[in-house]
């Protein structure tokens, strides 16, 4: 695939996050000349593999790796400074030296404080009482939306100037709490050392483009995670659909030419709410431990389960998807008999659902309808897919109307096929 000039793609998660973005994120950069985060914060982990090395990066793009492109942070992003100035440390120890003139971040992002991660925490203790608690990943990400939301936290450009933080703080009392001397003076020294990657990244990225710029949006986590479109209220405190992502960074949503929708071959959640597609037992725990499935971040064993076509199609349309990437189909190798969710039943009536799930109570009585499929011993030989495998990416491009236009053949970048 070729990313346009003066134009942008986007990168986007189709599931509930941990589809594999990161490394086709990583894949496309090489040709990018800016990749930028849009939306939530911390509580994405996005992992690549490069000559057997593993790098994680939260906050970070993951076209971090590529020296040819620049990378930013957008105005729909959540930031922890702290986590962030972390995480620069960490990339340069491992040989990525990420320089002001290669990083921006917009001044309109929003800052996580302490506050945000306590309420997070505390929020969620309060739910674990009751069957509402959401597995937050506790990086504060809700609150900081919430106010936002509410015009009350402060953003990138505030911290800035310590003495306008200080102002802004004190006419918002609340937000102190947490803040102790010590952490408030970490907090002003971080912010110093990020002065210089504090920038106008909306016009920037308008402008790259105006130069004939190829632009790549990372999506994070995935559209059944959407605040709107997915199991609400088991979802993250942004908007992660397509049409969100221009907005994220501030760009026209026309600019956006192309929009890759990333899935696995199965699919896995991490977090509370309704999974219709989850396996238990031996099989999941198998599953899980080939496909490596732990949280980036917290470590949260993911539940696994089939891939679910009567999702990826409605959001397949949502999102409007011009291409599909399909991970971790190796993972799955040697299963004699791969399973596809193709239509919903109402678990009550037994009857098959019509239309989408629209409510809580709607998805808590799904029970998915599953075909099997012949499973593969390997995804591909060289460059060609294995003939079982082949009919399997048939079947989901004909259910969702989407052509694959990439099939990850293994979790190094270097492996993987261009259809
Ligand atoms: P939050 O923290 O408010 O965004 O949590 C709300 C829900 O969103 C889910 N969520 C995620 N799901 C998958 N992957 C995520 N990123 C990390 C990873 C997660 C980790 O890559 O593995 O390390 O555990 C992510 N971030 C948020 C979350 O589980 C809640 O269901
Ligand atoms: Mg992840």
């Amino acid at each position: 695939m070729k990313l346009q000039h003066g134009a942008a793609t986007l990168v986007l998660g189709v599931q509930y996050g941990d589809e594999g973005k990161g490394k086709l994120v990583d894949v496309l950069a090489e040709q990018a000349d800016l990749v930028c985060r849009v939306q939530g914060g911390n509580n994405a982990g996005h992992t690549i593999w490069v000559n057997g090395e593993k790098i994680v990066t939260q906050l970070l793009p993951s076209g971090i790796l590529r020296e040819n492109c620049e990378i930013g942070i957008g105005a729909g992003v959540v930031v922890d400074p702290l986590v962030l100035r972390d995480e620069l440390k960490k990339v340069k120890a491992q040989g990525y030296d990420i320089t002001p003139e290669r990083l921006h971040i917009d001044y309109r992002a929003s800052v996580i404080l302490p506050y945000h991660k306590n309420l997070d925490m505390k929020r969620e203790l309060e739910r674990s009482k009751s069957t509402t608690k959401i597995g937050t990943t506790g990086r504060g990400i809700g609150p900081t939306y919430a106010s936002r939301a509410y015009r009350e936290g402060p953003r990138i450009a505030e911290i800035a100037n310590p003495d306008n933080f200080r102002a802004w703080l004190k006419s918002q009392p609340h937000l102190m709490d947490g803040l102790d001397q010590k952490l408030m003076d970490e907090f002003l020294e971080t912010s110093e050392q990020l002065r210089p990657y504090m920038k106008d990244l909306a016009m920037i990225a308008n402008n790259r483009m105006a130069q004939g710029g190829r632009l790549l949006l990372e999506g994070a986590q995935g559209a059944m995670l959407d605040v709107s479109f997915g199991t609400y209220p088991f979802v993250t405190s942004s908007n992660l659909v397509s049409g969100s992502c221009a907005g994220g960074l501030g760009i026209p949503p026309w600019k956006i030419t192309n929009i890759v929708g990333v899935i696995k071959a199965y699919s896995t959640r991490v977090g509370n709410g309704p999974y219709p597609a989850e396996l238990f037992g031996d099989f999941a725990d198998e599953l899980r431990k080939r496909g490596n499935e732990f949280g980036t971040n917290t470590g949260r064993p993911r539940s696994v389960g089939w891939l679910d076509l009567v999702a990826l199609r409605y959001l397949s349309k949502i999102n409007g998807l011009t291409g599909l990437a399909i991970m971790k189909a190796d993972v799955l190798a040697g299963i004699e008999n791969i399973g596809i969710i193709t239509s919903y039943r109402d678990k009550r009536t037994q009857a098959e659902m019509t239309g989408y799930p629209m409510t809580q109570a709607a998805w808590e009585n799904v029970e998915p309808v599953v075909e099997f499929v012949q499973g593969w011993d390997a995804v591909s030989s060289g460059t060609t897919l294995n003939k079982e495998y082949q009919a399997f990416v048939k079947k989901v491009e004909e259910f969702i109307d989407v052509p694959s236009i990439y099939i990850s053949t293994g979790a190094e970048r270097s492996e993987g096929i261009w259809m």
